[in-house]
């Protein structure tokens, strides 16, 4: 009996060393300990007989199966220490920074270039003089049309294809009638506006002039083509003051025109009709990409048109009750994505809106 156990503590303490000595990590190594030393571990079992052997016996081989204990938990206590270190080292691996590495790109955000070209608008205007204005996108059919000496019916109206949005009731109030004679409970037309041009009319309703302005802005018109948007951009000029000429408007689109495009695009004024201004011109610049000689961008024709300008109608003033005696003054409203394009030699203006980075990280 006595041998038998013997030989039983001996096979344990052997596989325990060499089980022990295979281990590879922290997990294995628990499993182990708890196989060999823990409430159920084979060597436990063994301390467990013990108690049945004689006094005589008990001694000798609780000496020698403690002795065995003792050199497995060294031998464990050895080993964990070696897993640790492993496992520490590499924990550290996993982690490591190469500080030498070069640092990662952020996405970097940037200004649309229709946002670009109309800050660049409004610099320049700045510059000489103006100041900046802005008005609704939701307009009234009297500050789109009416006030702009468009009157009702009139064939001009169907330059601008618009979106309207419905009537409004105006507000009930002390029953007064609003600036442009329009009494409260009556209806109003509400649309988008088609252009800046009214903006013109709510500045000259609040301030007199002298007035030097611009009013950068969103219109809506019901347009879809390569080179019409049903959204797109305008800024529009004013300039009123005592003896503005002609002159002045062709001073004032030179030097715009010089600004954006340089000094060697030729610029033209060719007559044209607009109801709010008379005489009314539309603004062309030679091709650059032609040189004038005519060819697919510029349509043969050696111009581009990018504004349409004219001297402020005496209709208008009359509106806004300004003296036209007293007074004179031009307007211009330019195509904000059409000088885009022509910039940038860009020939869909859609490229704008689609939001595609490939174009968009170019500008
Ligand atoms: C007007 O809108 C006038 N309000 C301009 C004006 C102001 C004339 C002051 C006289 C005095 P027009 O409809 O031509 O004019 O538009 C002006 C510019 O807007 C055009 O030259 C063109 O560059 C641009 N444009 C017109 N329709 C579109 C469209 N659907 N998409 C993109 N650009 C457009």
């Amino acid at each position: 009996m006595i041998e038998e156990l013997r030989a039983k503590i001996k096979t344990i303490q052997e596989k325990a060393l060499q089980e022990i000595a295979a281990l590879q990590n922290l997990q294995d190594w628990q499993n182990t300990k708890a196989r060999i030393l823990g409430q159920k571990g084979s060597l436990t079992q063994i301390l467990k007989t013990l108690g049945g052997l004689s006094p005589a016996e008990r001694p000798a081989l609780g000496r020698l199966v403690n002795e065995v204990k003792r050199e497995i938990e060294r031998r464990l206590q050895d080993i964990q220490k070696t897993l640790e270190e492993t496992k520490r080292r590499q924990v550290l691996k996993e982690k490591a920074v190469d500080v030498t590495l070069p640092g990662l790109a952020l996405p970097q955000g940037r200004r649309h270039p229709i946002r670009r070209v109309m800050e660049e608008i409004e610099e320049i205007f700045l510059g000489m003089g103006f100041s900046i204005f802005e008005g609704p996108d939701v307009e009234t059919d009297y500050y789109n049309f009416e006030a702009l000496n468009f009157p009702k019916e009139h064939p001009a109206r169907d330059m601008q294809d618009t979106f309207y949005i419905g009537l409004r009731t105006l507000r009930q109030g002390s029953g007064q009638a609003t600036d442009h004679g329009l009494r409260t409970k009556e209806k109003e037309q509400l649309l988008l506006r088609t252009h800046t041009s009214p903006v013109q009319i709510r500045v000259m309703e609040k301030q007199k002039p002298p007035l030097y302005m611009i009013a950068p802005g969103t219109v809506y018109r019901h347009d879809d083509d390569v080179t019409h948007s049903p959204m797109f951009h305008q800024v529009e000029g004013l300039m009123v003051d005592t003896d503005i000429t002609l002159g002045d408007l062709k001073g004032v689109l030179h030097h715009f025109c010089a600004a954006v495009f340089g000094t060697d695009r030729e610029v033209r004024f060719r007559p044209s009709f607009f109801p709010f201004v008379e005489p009314g011109a539309e603004v062309d610049i030679s091709c650059a990409l032609c040189k004038k000689r005519g060819c697919r961008v510029c349509g043969g024709s050696g111009w581009l048109e990018i504004l349409g300008a004219g001297m402020v109608h005496p209709a208008v003033f009359e509106h806004v009750k300004i003296d036209p005696k007293r007074y004179s003054g031009f307007a211009f409203g330019m195509g904000v994505e059409r000088i885009a394009m022509l910039k940038y030699g860009i020939d869909d203006i859609r490229l704008f809106y689609e939001g595609d980075m490939r174009f968009l990280e170019q500008f």
